[in-house]
């Protein structure tokens, strides 16, 4: 687990609004009840995260826990998410479930994922303050070419397609249960939560009408908060 010393305090989760991996923690801590922090992390200078890490570390979400600063050591690693289940005892990850979460989590953390924020993405002139526009539209391009942006605004009603589909699955899973696995949820209803809460993040969009349940299933996940366990 990366873990470095950092000054006192309290549970600070360092992000950026509409980013869906920050999204999910910042749910994940609502849901816990624990006292916590959001620090606003520029797009374009990670110098702050950079420190905190002793230079191991520039993406978002980071956790700073007391002395502690948690954060992802590989794309589909969730340690921040395990650290904050143990620390809070939040049961997100039930040993019978191992595997069948990490198949869910990769599955919406990178197919959703994928079209979701290119949705979002269209919108970015809403919601990018106008000092970070040009180093915001330099880090899409050079990830997904020259025109990217508008390019998915050509391509809108194709997304919006796509993703209906990746949802079918999961509104299969929802159609007999409460939260995606269980009465309760765990760890791959707030992985789901952070990647659906990007798309609907400017309120140009909804989740598909005829995916029922699934909306049900958000209007759940969304206010859900942590009971302690007898
Ligand atoms: N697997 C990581 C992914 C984190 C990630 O991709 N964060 C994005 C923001 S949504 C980021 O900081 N990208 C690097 C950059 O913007 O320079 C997680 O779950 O935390």
């Amino acid at each position: 687990m990366a873990e470095f010393r950092a000054p006192q305090g309290m549970i600070r989760l360092y992000q950026f609004a509409w980013s869906p991996y920050c999204l999910v923690q910042k749910r994940l801590l609502e849901y816990s009840g624990a006292p916590f922090r959001l620090v606003k992390v520029s797009l374009t200078d990670r110098s702050k995260i950079w420190r905190l890490t002793r230079e191991r570390y520039y993406q978002v979400p980071l956790l700073q826990d007391g002395k502690r600063v948690v954060f992802e050591t590989h794309p589909d690693s969730q340690v921040i998410a395990k650290y904050l289940d143990s620390r809070l005892e939040l049961g997100l990850f039930p040993r019978e479930w191992d595997g069948v979460q990490d198949l869910l989590w990769r599955y919406f953390e990178n197919e959703i994922e994928g079209v979701a924020f290119r949705l979002n993405d269209i919108h970015w002139r809403e919601f990018v303050p106008a000092s970070e526009r040009c180093g915001f539209v330099r880090h899409k391009e050079r990830r997904f070419g020259r025109g990217c942006l508008d390019e998915w605004r050509s391509q809108e009603a194709a997304l919006l397609s796509q993703l209906d589909t990746l949802l079918v699955p999961v509104e299969r899973m929802v159609a007999t249960r409460r939260f995606l696995l269980s009465d309760r949820p765990f760890f791959a209803d707030f992985s789901l939560y952070g990647m659906l809460a990007n798309f609907l993040y400017t309120g140009h969009y909804e989740l598909p009408s005829r995916h029922v349940h699934l909306r049900e299933w958000y209007s759940r996940i969304l206010v859900a908060s942590h009971t302690k366990r007898a």
